[in-house]
């Protein structure tokens, strides 16, 4: 069997059906949490583990998993996936990619009939990108313990619905999401691919990019509270026009990024206005602040920027904010002895390759710190992603795949 031949046959025909699990509008892959597009794409990916030789189920927050036993029973287990769910509007690329190409590794490790000290379970999990209730990471928090009743009741979709009562809708118990915890002291290991997202590996024209570093990040929700007056008589002084105290915050968080001086970055991508008319001046104004960097401390340099100047403008008129913490996460290191194993794979194979960070967040970040991690990235064209633009191909995943797959090769037949 010419393997690499294989790895791209099977992972083209996975990701041209996946394709077809989304919201049809004609623009890119829309692909939410507990959405019926999510359910067609989870019974897929299930029957493919099934073919692939793995005990596959779709688990009650809707992550698909599959396992490979070891050859004894009791044994630790390493653990590959990424995420099926999408952001709105977003390409084909973004972390499909990285379950298709798990699956094929569970296939060829099975295939290879090798010893195996390990077993293998490979993950879809679902709601990473927080489209819906503004977290993110629900399946792979949920596996790490980090989701219980509070979490589950208190995250809401925009129309007020919660993750508990989307799991019921979904056909689960909320009422046993905690059962979810894995004992992770028992995964020897977790592996993610998934494409680069940025124009890193593209513009170096390497092949792989193996990742030492996640950054850390926040997300919130700000909502500026104003007045609602009439925008043709009220005088400039007796405003609480939610927009403007918004716009001043949202247009200076380029600066606060670039004043750090470390390739941090600050993104509004969510602004909504009540009640958004024409003539009449806002009285609120909600919007998203997403704050990233390779730093920790620079995270809270932008966070008290953005504070400050909300409590300034909001004072000065008399009128108010809230700051709603959707996700904090800090940045995250990979497995030493992991990057240089699949190091080894690319100069055995003389793929182009660099170790790198990643700007974006991935399930792998939940499981950093906790379980052995790595990460293998393959070049977006142009650096797109987070739209129809996205692609990156079906070669370079081929390539990914084999290096993880021989790096869990060499550890299933560890001492
Ligand atoms: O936002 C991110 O970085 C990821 O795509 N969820
Ligand atoms: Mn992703
Ligand atoms: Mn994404």
């Amino acid at each position: 069997m010419d393997m690499m031949l294989k790895a791209k046959e099977d992972i083209k025909r996975r990701l041209e059906y996946l394709k077809t699990c989304t919201i049809a509008n004609g623009k890119g892959v829309t692909r939410l949490p507990f959405s019926e597009e999510a359910r067609k794409a989870a019974e897929y990916l299930k029957k493919e583990m099934e073919q692939a030789g793995l005990e596959a189920y779709i688990d009650m927050v809707g992550n698909v998993r599959g396992f490979l036993p070891a050859d004894e029973p009791d044994s630790q287990v390493i653990m590959m996936g990424s995420h099926y769910d999408t952001v709105k509007e977003g390409g084909e690329y973004d972390g499909i990619t990285g379950v298709v190409c798990a699956i094929q590794v569970a296939d060829f490790v099975k295939r290879s009939g090798k010893k195996r000290k390990y077993a293998l379970e490979i993950v879809a999990f679902n709601d990473e990108e927080g489209m819906m209730f503004g977290s993110g990471c629900l399946g792979s928090k949920a596996l790490t313990g980090q989701v219980d009743q509070n979490y589950i009741t208190s995250l809401t979709d925009e129309n007020g619905i919660s993750i508990r009562e989307w799991m019921i809708k979904w056909g689960s118990d909320p009422d046993k999401i905690e059962e979810l915890k894995l004992n992770l002291e028992n995964v020897r290991a977790f592996f993610e691919i998934h494409i680069e997202q940025g124009p890193v590996l593209d513009t170096t024209k390497q092949e792989i990019g193996i990742v030492n570093c996640i950054v850390g990040l926040l997300r919130c929700m700000v909502t500026v509270e104003g007045r609602a007056d009439h925008a043709g008589t009220t005088p400039m002084h007796m405003r609480k026009d939610a927009i403007e105290i918004a716009s001043k915050t949202i247009s200076k968080l380029d600066e606060f990024a670039l004043e750090e001086q470390n390739g941090s970055v600050a993104t509004c991508g969510f602004i909504r206005a009540y009640p958004n008319a024409m003539n009449v001046i806002a009285s609120k104004c909600e919007f998203t602040m997403d704050i990233r960097s390779p730093k920790d401390i620079s995270i809270e340099n932008m966070k008290e920027k953005a504070v400050d100047l909300l409590e300034y403008h909001t004072d000065k008129v008399g009128a108010s904010y809230k700051f709603d913490t959707k996700l904090r996460q800090k940045p995250v290191y990979m497995n030493q002895r992991l990057i240089d194993m699949l190091k080894e794979k690319c100069e055995k194979h003389q793929y182009q390759y660099r170790e790198m960070t990643s700007g974006a967040a991935h399930d792998a970040m939940v499981f950093a710190d906790k379980v052995d991690t790595v990460m293998v990235f393959v070049p977006s064209k142009d650096g797109r992603s987070h739209c129809p633009q996205e692609y990156s191909s079906y070669a370079d995943l081929a390539k990914a795949t084999q290096i993880v797959f021989e790096t869990i090769c060499d550890m299933m037949s560890e001492e």
